[in-house]
């Protein structure tokens, strides 16, 4: 889990003008997905913004129960429900097993897992160290990518989804929105 830097929350307002008021980091790019559980209903947004300290994910959104929850980009920008398998496996641009705990492991895609209190909230931010986006094997290549949040925490070791489970909330990220 080395690859992940939790940060405090900073607001990243899509399409406004190039700047976030708390850091001052410039956003010259971001991409946004919208949530969505197999049933159809509204789940969130997750957003991946190209600053100039890096680029990061954020989610927020609402669960449907509280729970932990294996969380990670899949390979295919393809969300049909009811089981979300058209967005194929994990992300995987260097033919590796799944979890930061496997030795033969991690996947580009694995993501850490996503915990919702009470309130069924969603809501996380990190930096994401060795994700590339575009050109041959970047996460947005013709088939585009999804981020999938699965039914069951991630064990970050056991190949090919962590014993994740069902895949219960997907989302597919349209191309970038370069500001
Ligand atoms: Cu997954
Ligand atoms: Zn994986």
């Amino acid at each position: 889990m080395q690859k992940f830097l939790p940060l405090l929350m900073i607001p990243v307002v899509s399409g406004c003008a190039g700047m976030t008021p708390s850091t001052g980091k410039t956003v010259s790019e971001v991409i946004s997905a919208d949530l969505a559980r197999a049933d159809g209903s509204w789940a969130g947004v997750a957003t991946i913004s190209r600053r100039s300290d890096g680029v990061f994910l954020s989610i927020e959104g609402q669960s449907a129960q509280p729970g932990t929850f294996g969380m990670h980009l899949h390979a295919v920008g393809k969300c049909e429900a009811p089981d979300f398998a058209s967005a194929g496996g994990h992300w995987n641009p260097g033919m590796k097993q799944h979890g930061h705990d496997n030795p033969l492991g991690a996947h580009g895609g694995d993501l850490p897992n996503i915990v919702a209190g009470a309130d069924n909230k969603l809501k996380l931010e990190l930096k994401m160290q060795d994700i590339k986006l575009e050109g041959d094997g970047g996460f947005l290549d013709n088939d585009g990518g999804s981020i999938i949040i699965h039914e069951k925490a991630d064990d970050y070791k056991t190949d090919p989804s962590g014993n994740s489970g069902k895949r219960i909330i997907c989302g597919v990220f349209k191309s970038g929105n370069r500001i």
